[in-house]
């Protein structure tokens, strides 16, 4: 399932690539999804043509500040396409291969989508750990692409061998982050295509990045996976799940009244 090269790569590096494993898995979902999303645009009388793609018809739900846009949101990581996969054993049986001895799937998958035009300082997360799928120490973040994810079309930046450093302090910009003054020189830009996957330790310190097409688009969904037999209730790791601020809290402008992070 896993080489013993791609286990110690996990291991030294914190994260591992696997190519081309869920082909059918991600045909699915993207099915799925330009059903939903071609009904809506009928249900809002937006023409569309037959031959248009997946990427064509996400820009043209996608509209800021609308109810589709939400619903969008919203539905993506609950059909079953996107929770077969968060359940598959290819996924299951790779993590069990780097030491999960009971995984489970800590949260429903988020599903991000980036394109030119938006406010990329507001919505483009900036360096960071991924916090709330931190529950213990054995945990890691499942991230796969719907669309090709690269230099022109935007992808993740990722800091390899940070994640053994336990919690970083971070500071609430707008997000969560980890102030750039504390980042390692060393970083990769991954190129990632649809049916890929990437396993990281959630501890990792990674960012999004923007594409630099002029009309890039970038679709990617990730959830979180920790050991249950690595749960310590309560101790700082698993008391992550309700001391962070919510995003969208902060944007509405209540920051003031969102928890501040006591974790480092
Ligand atoms: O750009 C991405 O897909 C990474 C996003 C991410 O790490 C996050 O939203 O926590």
């Amino acid at each position: 399932m896993l080489t013993s090269q791609e286990i110690q790569q996990y291991n030294e590096e914190g994260y591992i690539h696997c190519k081309g494993i869920l082909l059918d898995e991600i045909n699915a979902l993207i099915n799925e999804l330009t059903i939903i999303i071609k009904d809506q645009l009928k249900k809002n009388h937006i023409p569309t043509d037959e031959h248009e793609d997946f990427t064509t018809l996400i820009k043209k739900i996608m509209r800021p500040k609308t109810k589709e846009r939400q619903f969008i949101y919203d539905i993506a990581p609950r059909i079953d396409t996107i929770r077969k996969i968060q359940v598959s054993e290819k996924i299951r049986d790779r993590v069990k291969a780097l030491g999960f001895e009971v995984p489970f799937v800590t949260n429903l998958a988020t599903v991000r989508m980036d394109f030119s035009g938006e406010d990329e300082t507001k919505y483009l997360k900036g360096p960071h750990q991924d916090l709330r799928l931190i529950r213990s120490k054995k945990c890691c973040t499942v991230w796969f692409p719907l669309t090709p994810c690269n230099t022109e079309n935007g992808s993740i930046i990722f800091y390899p061998r940070t994640h053994k450093q336990g919690i970083i302090k971070h500071e609430l910009v707008l997000n969560l982050e980890i102030p750039r003054d504390q980042l390692p020189n060393n970083k990769v830009l991954l190129d990632v295509a649809p049916g890929d996957v990437l396993i990281f330790d959630s501890f990792s310190i990674h960012e999004s990045k923007a594409g630099t097409l002029n009309d890039y688009i970038k679709v990617a969904a990730f959830f979180g996976v920790n050991d249950a037999l690595a749960i310590h209730i309560d101790d700082e790791y698993d008391l992550l799940r309700n001391d962070l601020p919510y995003f969208h809290d902060i944007l509405k402008g209540k920051s003031e009244e969102a928890k501040q992070p006591s974790y480092y």
